[in-house]
């Protein structure tokens, strides 16, 4: 008898210790983006064009969105960051054209793969792409009404960056696509919000970008779940 309880104990002992000695526990990384300032008005842009179509719901202008004091359409991401898992936004990125503007406005995805371009509108546009300091190709490539979906090469972005997507039609039409490098990346959402998971413990530095307001980096040690908090603001 003696012995026998004696056995258990070790076996619970050796599964205590198991669970202890596992990979490093995989936490996240969430905040909120905030902004430094007062709150811009959101205009709501004339549609000259297919009026039919672009003009079926206001367009308005999202170079700097801002809700309960925080900011949308900010891009967060590890600097330098190495391994992680590619979810299938990522690895199969679409954007649409739907309503005259680009849905999402900013899109994250795998350097090096392909983008998918809908075109839900059936009417005419045009993918023009700004690749900036990325130095990718440019592309100037016509969508017709007809062409539902484009597969936009993958040397377009193949160099990891953010290259800029216009419309030569439609010249409201404004959109970012970042090719990363790894998959540790998140896109604020209503309210400056952001969230990026299965992150390894470990101390780093995130950078957040807008297109607006500039580049900020801080740095965050992460154990678990941490939440962060950053300020941007328009330069003086
Ligand atoms: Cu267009």
């Amino acid at each position: 008898m003696r012995i026998r309880s004696h056995s258990i104990k070790t076996v619970i002992a050796a599964a205590v210790a198991l669970a202890f000695a596992g990979p490093a526990f995989a936490g996240s990384i969430s905040g909120v983006i905030k902004f430094d300032g007062t709150a811009p008005e959101r205009k709501v842009l004339s549609v000259n064009k297919d009026k039919k179509v672009c003009g079926k719901n206001p367009i308005t202008e999202d170079s700097l969105v801002v809700k309960d004091g925080g900011v949308s359409w900010a891009v967060v991401s590890i600097k330098d960051a190495k391994g992680g898992k590619w979810s299938k936004a990522m690895k199969k990125a679409t954007v649409d054209q739907n309503g005259c503007f680009y849905d999402p406005r900013i899109t994250v995805m795998k350097a090096g793969t392909k983008l998918i371009v809908k075109n839900s509108d059936k009417i005419l546009h045009n993918i023009h792409t700004h690749p900036g300091k990325s130095g990718n190709k440019v592309a100037n490539i016509a969508q017709p009404k007809f062409k539902k979906k484009l597969k936009m090469s993958k040397r377009y972005f193949k160099k990891p960056g953010i290259v800029k997507i216009t419309c030569d039609v439609h010249d409201w039409m404004v959109g970012y696509v970042v090719a990363a490098k790894h998959p540790f990346y998140a896109v604020t959402g209503d309210g400056g919000k952001f969230k990026i998971e299965n992150v390894p413990d470990g101390s780093y530095t995130i950078e957040i970008w807008h297109e607006k307001l500039g580049t900020k980096t801080m740095k965050v040690d992460v154990k678990g779940d941490v939440t962060v908090t950053a300020t941007l603001a328009l330069a003086k």
